[in-house]
């Protein structure tokens, strides 16, 4: 028997579309169909199928039917279920087709859908991952760029450290270098100054022990000089005491020569006279004609000039002519040139000799020139130049010195070889002052220069702070007044032997 009908519900099949299988039930009655429910897990589907009468009187009284007709009609209704049966399998079939066939194009929808929506999310997706990889990308290049500016930069110092350490290891090459030589020449100076102080140490010992032969050379010759002094001692009374006979002789012989050739020889006996050897030029000739005690003695110039001095017969083996002397202040030293030239005061006392005296004995033979002086705390102390001269009154007497030795000072103590007299009425000196006037007296000032005996005399306890005192700078310095002091000459070639 073929399918009469079969009333699928299309909403109930579309709203249950995304189901994937197929299971079956059956649900009540309508009066000559059947409902149909086939359930597919979430999803429902709904069909209904006509309903065979003859099945249901025959099947509801099998007892009624035991005869002939009774099996042909089973055998009938039997084949009439089969008919069904195969029309309602066939109709399962299609239905099953359909549903697949359904569930194919909404999958394929639902899968088409899905994956536009995932494409579209993932493009989405893509697109801002691509957006953010550009700017990562641009601020990955901008690092890069910093990066790579940050290395040259880094690499152009690391040269230019690398050239620096260059120079500067050269330098320290060099350095090393020359350390090393005057380290060489060090130790090479060191060799030497031991084998130098090693010399000194031999010399030394040398002049050492010849030192101490001079010394045992100089006992003996001291104690040959005072027993030639005494003998000298001898000599000289006996010379005195022959003198003084030959004075006595040569009375009588001119006392006889005048009795006996009166007026005719009188010439004669004046030449007589004056060969004798009683004049002496200075304290020196003194000291050799015997006299050897300090004092005031006439000597007279080769042109027959007299004048008296004080000789000074005990410092250093005597034999000085005194040429300024003061020793209490009571003779005043601030004086005109022409008393400065003539001399003023007196032998016996204070006194200044006379710059022209001075001045033609120094040209008429070689000199020494010693300063004694002593101050008010009972020390003394001496310069001492080994040639002294003046020039002449034209050069203003100008003054000349070599050689110094002393106690009191050094050469330049008296002021500069070469410096003019000056007097309160004679301005001479280099100072654009006149220095005579400004510390009085007169001397060969310079501007005003270190030295100045011929000062103001100031008394003990006045002596200081004066800048214009008895001045001699480089022993007592410059403000200070000295208590005496003695100027005196003696020929270079002196020896105090007769
Ligand atoms: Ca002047």
């Amino acid at each position: 028997m073929p399918l009469q009908s079969a009333d699928l519900s299309a909403d109930s099949v579309r709203d249950k579309s995304l189901c994937p299988t197929i299971g079956s039930s059956y649900n009540g009655l309508d009066a000559g169909k059947r409902q149909y429910q086939i359930q597919n897990g979430p999803c429902s589907y709904t069909f209904l199928l006509p309903e065979q009468d003859n099945c249901q009187g025959s099947y509801n009284d099998p007892v009624q039917r035991d005869g002939p007709e009774d099996i042909t009609e089973s055998f009938q209704r039997l084949q009439k279920l089969e008919g069904t049966m195969e029309n309602n399998t066939q109709w399962l079939l299609k239905l099953e087709n359909y549903i697949q066939d359904s569930l194919k194009h909404d999958i394929a929808q639902m899968q088409q859908t899905a994956v536009q929506n995932q494409t579209a999310t993932m493009i989405e997706i893509g697109a801002s991952l691509l957006s953010q990889t550009v700017e990562q990308s641009k601020k990955l290049t901008n690092v890069e760029t910093q990066v790579i500016s940050q290395t040259t930069r880094l690499e152009k110092k690391l040269l230019e450290n690398a050239l620096s350490t260059n120079k500067l290891e050269k330098q320290v090459i060099v350095q090393s270098n020359e350390i090393s030589k005057l380290s060489d020449k060090n130790s090479y100076l060191e060799k030497r100054v031991e084998e130098m102080e090693g010399q000194r140490l031999v010399e030394l010992k040398t002049l050492r022990e010849e030192k101490q032969q001079l010394e045992a050379l100089l006992l003996r010759q001291t104690a040959v000089i005072g027993q030639l002094q005494q003998q000298l001692l001898k000599v000289s009374s006996n010379n005195t005491a022959l003198h003084n006979q030959q004075q006595q002789l040569v009375d009588s012989v001119n006392s006889l020569i005048q009795s006996i050739t009166v007026g005719t020889f009188t010439e004669s006996k004046t030449a007589m006279m004056k060969d004798l050897p009683t004049t002496h030029v200075d304290c020196a000739a003194v000291f050799k004609s015997g006299n050897t005690q300090s004092g005031v003695y006439s000597l007279t110039f080769p042109d027959s000039t007299e004048v008296k001095v004080f000789c000074d017969m005990e410092t250093d083996g005597g034999g000085w002519t005194v040429i300024q002397k003061r020793f209490d202040g009571h003779v005043d030293f601030h004086r005109t040139w022409q008393e400065y030239k003539k001399g003023f005061g007196e032998p016996s006392d204070e006194y200044w000799l006379g710059n022209d005296f001075v001045y033609k004995l120094t040209n008429a033979h070689s000199y020494k020139l010693r300063i004694q002086l002593n101050d008010w705390e009972g020390n003394s102390g001496f310069s001492q130049y080994d040639q002294f001269s003046l020039e002449s009154e034209a050069q203003n007497f100008r003054i000349q010195l070599k050689g110094y030795s002393g106690t009191a000072g050094k050469i330049s103590s008296i002021g500069q070889p070469g410096s003019e007299f000056s007097t309160k009425d004679a301005d001479n000196d280099k100072c654009v002052c006149k220095c005579s006037q400004l510390t009085t007296g007169g001397w060969w000032f310079d501007a005003c220069g270190p030295s100045n005996l011929n000062g103001m005399y100031y008394q003990q306890g006045q002596n200081s702070n004066r800048f214009n005192g008895i001045k001699w700078y480089y022993w007592k310095g410059s403000g200070y007044s000295l208590k005496t002091t003695t100027m005196m000459i003696r020929p270079a070639d002196f020896s105090s032997s007769l």
